[in-house]
């Protein structure tokens, strides 16, 4: 069988499951968000990586039904844990060009809000930069995300061509940015200088800013000094299942 005839079999077969990465505050390392990760365990070909099969069930459509099964897990898990009187935190769940150029996206976030009874505010929609190019298209869908009172991110920022300023005439909130610039940042290379530069800019156009793939003291401690308070990478936690995530909450309550 080919992958994807398995990937066709895996969501009734229950051979998804989520990861969540916490994003946190570098300084106190308190846990500020969770990002969703989705992990596909296939009883024939193993572990498979999302970067190897997203972009199948992309081409092949099957990033639909998957995209909707990520959502609605990561809210209802989400839901859970505020029942159980964790702290209450938003949940990130990236989204996929076929998903955001999707005519009825919008309604099914809003179904999925309403079917789990997690506020909006708690649910954070991660795009890329290359998604927005289509401006009429972007400006529609994330006013409409914003109307809904959901949190729109722009996922792996400096990779894609688009500006701050071009990204500052659209309704988003948080900027991550790419592992790429992160990693081996030191005060002398121009890693550091870009990610300084991303960090003013993004201060500016009043967005949050989350750096990714923080994986060293050094690199943690010069986001600091930049003004970047929230990070996300190795050094703090790899992504984990919905228990590890429950322990690590419940410590700070
Ligand atoms: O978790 P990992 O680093 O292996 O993820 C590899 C890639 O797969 C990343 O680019 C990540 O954004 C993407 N990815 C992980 N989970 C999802 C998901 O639920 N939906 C989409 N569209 N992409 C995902
Ligand atoms: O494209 P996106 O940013 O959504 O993907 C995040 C990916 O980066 C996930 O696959 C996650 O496992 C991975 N990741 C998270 N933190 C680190 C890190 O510190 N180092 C590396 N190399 N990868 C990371
Ligand atoms: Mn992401
Ligand atoms: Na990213």
């Amino acid at each position: 069988m080919d992958i994807e005839s398995r990937l066709r079999k895996a969501i009734e077969r229950k051979e998804f499951l989520l990861h969540f990465q916490p994003i946190l505050n570098g300084r106190d390392r308190i846990i500020t968000g969770l990002e969703c990760l989705i992990r596909w365990q296939s009883p024939e070909l193993g572990r498979v990586s999302p970067a190897e099969f997203i972009p199948i069930a992309e081409e092949t459509g099957l990033i639909h039904s998957i995209g909707e099964w990520v959502l609605l897990e990561a809210c209802r898990q989400n839901k859970r844990w505020q029942n159980e009187g964790l702290p209450k935190i938003p949940i990130a769940v990236n989204l996929s060009t076929q998903q955001f150029n999707d005519g009825k996206i919008i309604e099914r976030i809003e179904n999925i809000l309403n079917e789990t009874g997690l506020a909006a505010e708690y649910l954070v929609i991660e795009i890329t930069e290359s998604m927005t190019m289509n401006k009429h298209h972007a400006l529609t869908l994330l006013r409409n995300l914003k109307k809904l009172g959901v949190s729109i991110a722009i996922d792996d920022f400096g990779t894609g061509y688009s500006s701050l300023s071009y990204l500052s005439e659209l309704p988003i909130d948080k900027l991550k940015i790419d592992q790429s610039f992160v990693k081996g940042m030191d005060l002398h290379n121009v890693n550091a200088s870009i990610v300084n530069t991303i960090i003013t800019m993004a201060e500016n156009l009043n967005l949050q800013v989350i750096a990714e793939g923080v994986e060293t003291e050094e690199e943690c401690r010069l986001l600091l000094q930049y003004g970047c308070m929230t990070m996300q990478g190795y050094m703090f936690g790899h992504p984990m299942e919905s228990g590890a995530v429950s322990e690590l909450l419940a410590l700070e309550q």
